[in-house]
């Protein structure tokens, strides 16, 4: 028997594995669902309490006969004005919205006929004790309880409480900027505690300069923060490193500071070293460039009385920083050396030929 019923025994192992894979992985993902069931329920009351209001001020519809001003009253309570209000709880295309509203249809009817006058709070009655997807503010979980720091003020009103409000989450705290602990009621680094007892902390800001500190001035620091340093004072100034040594700043540059901090700039180019920006600032002048009345200016190599270029049939063009040697015009270079254009070319050729060398071929 044990043995016939081999594959049948296999397969259905299989199927008993698979089935608590699914589980599990069901149960985690209902875990996360805990809290987006109770923002789709809280939704739902929402616009619920949206639609009571644009209902307010309507009747049967129709004319205004004596027959409808008599009903007027009775539409405030009727079954009509309950399902306006319900078509209008869910965007069509919400999946999780309109699961909801279907499957629990029958306690809006309850509510609205029998349970709205005491219990005014739908959100309260209908989410947190009906169908039970969310809890009381300031409570987390599938028995809602307090959140770290107690339901009053969650994390002592310096984070938020993980699940607040929900069936999900753990309750522990995710501290505001500036906070931490699991209470939230310690600073961080660059914080102090302006306020603080067993219930209570407000934590401000250190000074830029310090590290940490126990006041909000420069000379609260209990550390400088790096880029600062003590004074005589005790208190934390900014670093200037734009005096140390050796530079921290590389030769074809010029230092900046700033507080707490410091930056390397480019030279001008005329410069060989500088020590600001400009060319008015040179240590002392680039190649190509020369002093002129303390500016490094460019050097015009072409006027000057040694010819800079010595070739036959060339000419000196000038520019920033140099100068290029050029073929005169109706000649071309040629191995180093200007050599005439020849004439024989057809007239296309020569055409071409006159339009690649200009400039100078017009000289
Ligand atoms: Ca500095
Ligand atoms: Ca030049």
């Amino acid at each position: 028997m044990m043995l016939s019923a081999g594959p049948e025994l296999r397969l259905l192992r299989f199927l008993f594995c698979t089935v608590l894979v699914l589980l599990f992985h069901a149960n985690d993902a209902k875990k996360k669902d805990l809290k987006s069931a109770c923002s789709t329920c809280q939704q739902i009351t929402d616009n619920f309490n949206k639609g009571f209001e644009r209902t307010a001020k309507q009747n049967f519809g129709g004319g205004n006969t004596a027959w409808e001003e008599r009903k007027l009253s009775k539409y405030e309570t009727s079954e009509i004005r309950l399902m306006e209000i319900l078509e209008e709880l869910c965007e069509t295309s919400s999946f999780d919205c309109n699961h909801m509203v279907e499957e629990h249809e029958e306690h809006f009817e309850t509510w609205w006929f029998q349970k709205k006058t005491k219990y005014p709070d739908l959100h309260k009655w209908f989410c947190v004790e009906t169908i039970k997807v969310c809890c009381p503010k300031g409570t987390f979980g599938p028995d809602c309880n307090a959140c770290v720091g107690g339901a009053e003020r969650p994390c002592h009103g310096n984070g938020d409480c993980d699940g607040d409000g929900t069936r999900g989450g753990n309750g522990k705290c995710d501290c505001n900027h500036g906070y931490k602990g699991e209470f939230c009621l310690d600073c961080v680094d660059g914080y102090f505690g302006a306020v603080k007892n067993d219930t209570y902390a407000l934590c401000a800001e250190c000074h830029a300069s310090c590290k940490t500190c126990s006041g909000a001035t420069n000379q609260d620091c209990d550390e400088c923060k790096e880029g600062w340093e003590e004074d005589d004072q005790e208190a934390c100034v900014d670093v200037n490193e734009c005096n140390k040594e050796p530079p921290v700043c590389q030769e074809d540059q010029h230092c900046l500071n700033s507080e707490g901090s410091y930056s390397c700039k480019a030279c001008d180019r005329a410069c060989a070293g500088c020590s600001g920006p400009g060319s008015d600032k040179c240590q002392a002048c680039a190649s190509g460039y020369q002093d002129v009345e303390g500016t490094c200016t460019d050097t015009d190599e072409c006027s000057q009385s040694e010819p800079a270029c010595t070739k036959e049939h060339q000419e000196c063009v000038n520019n920033e920083g140099s100068y290029v040697c050029i073929c005169s015009g109706g000649y071309e270079e040629r191995d180093g050396e200007c050599v005439q254009t020849q004439q024989q070319e057809t007239a296309e050729e020569s055409e071409e030929s006159q339009t690649t060398s200009s400039p100078h071929g017009e000289l």
